[in-house]
């Protein structure tokens, strides 16, 4: 008589205790399965993750902001100022990206762009530098034309953000493309606002020989205390090293009237804190060279036909 028990082979008509058929091995195995995933989407679903970013007042940072940055770099560095050949774009967009990213976009200082502005170092020949205030489009065509001259966005720092829009927040390594602090209803010390007061500060105290500034005269604020020019680049500009600041306050061709002129007290207050500064101050209303290239669009005009 055979005994089954000392059979090592099991056979199908005797399972042991572990020896489940066929079918309910597929049933557990779906069942594992079944669980395993639950269990997934469960952790998923309960796993701590980052609070979304803050909503703020300003529009959010410009799309693509660090393809447009590095393609800029290029450039500028490549085609339009080949003496600036040796940047190296790679390392001024990762300076860029992390003086805002991972931090507080209320809690940006001069010091995130310290490294920054260390890669784009360039010097600007002396008798050059051209500010401008609330006459941005005309200042640009008259650097534009005058080759030879440089506003702040002809030099490389200013020409890769001109115009861009950034910020990122502290519990994230993004950048917020839904919003970013507007500098007047959130706060001062954004990314933007600090980026363009350390620029146009670092741009003020390299300005040396006769400096220029395009005034709009077509405007109350003709000179502004509170603009960037007024509370950053005057205050900037070395004594020892701008020989003149010169002032040339533009009216709009066909404007009813000149808000304000040379001799308007507005400019009074700009002659008085250069004067206290001991930086020499002359102002001329409608400068020629930036006038005829206000006529270019408006030939007909009886200013125009003088
Ligand atoms: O966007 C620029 N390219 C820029 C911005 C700020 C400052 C350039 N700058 C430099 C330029 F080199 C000029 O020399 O400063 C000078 C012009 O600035 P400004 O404030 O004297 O002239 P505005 O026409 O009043 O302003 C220029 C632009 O900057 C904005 C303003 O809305 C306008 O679009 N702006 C001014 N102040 C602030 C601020 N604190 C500002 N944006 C953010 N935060």
């Amino acid at each position: 008589m055979s005994d089954h028990r000392f059979s090592s082979v099991p056979t199908e008509e005797e399972p042991g205790c572990c020896h489940l058929s066929r079918k309910a091995k597929v049933c557990l195995g779906v069942l594992l399965c079944v669980l395993v995933a639950v269990a997934v989407v469960v952790g998923v679903l309960k796993w701590p993750r980052a609070p979304p970013p803050r909503a703020w007042n300003g529009t959010g940072s410009t799309p693509h902001f660090s393809e447009i940055v590095l393609g800029r770099c290029f450039t500028y560095t490549q085609l339009l100022r080949p003496e600036l050949g040796h940047a190296d774009c790679g390392q001024i967009g990762k300076a860029f990206m992390n003086a805002f990213l991972s931090k507080d976009p209320c809690h940006s200082s001069e010091q995130d762009y310290q490294l920054l502005l260390k890669l784009t170092n360039q010097t600007i020949p002396c008798h050059s530098s051209v500010f401008w205030s609330k006459s941005s489009q005309l200042a640009h065509l008259y650097t534009t034309v005058q080759q030879d001259m440089f506003t702040l966005e002809d030099t490389l720092i200013g020409y890769i953000a001109d115009g861009l829009n950034w910020c990122g927040d502290a519990g994230s390594n993004e950048m917020n493309y839904q919003s970013c602090p507007h500098w007047r209803k959130d706060c001062i010390n954004n990314p933007v606002s600090v980026f363009w007061d350390t620029v146009s500060k670092r741009f003020a105290e390299n300005a040396c020989g006769v400096v220029q500034v395009v005034l709009n005269g077509s405007i109350s604020n003709t000179f502004d205390k509170n603009s960037t020019f007024g509370r950053v680049e005057i205050h900037n500009l070395h004594p020892g090293k701008v020989s003149v600041l010169k002032a040339w306050v533009m009216h709009d061709i066909g404007g009813v009237y000149s808000y304000h002129t040379c001799s308007s007290p507005i400019i009074d207050d700009l002659k008085l804190i250069l004067s206290k500064r001991n930086i020499p101050f002359t102002c001329e209303d409608d400068y020629r060279p930036i006038k005829f290239l206000q006529c270019v669009k408006s030939p007909e005009d009886s200013s125009c036909r003088k």
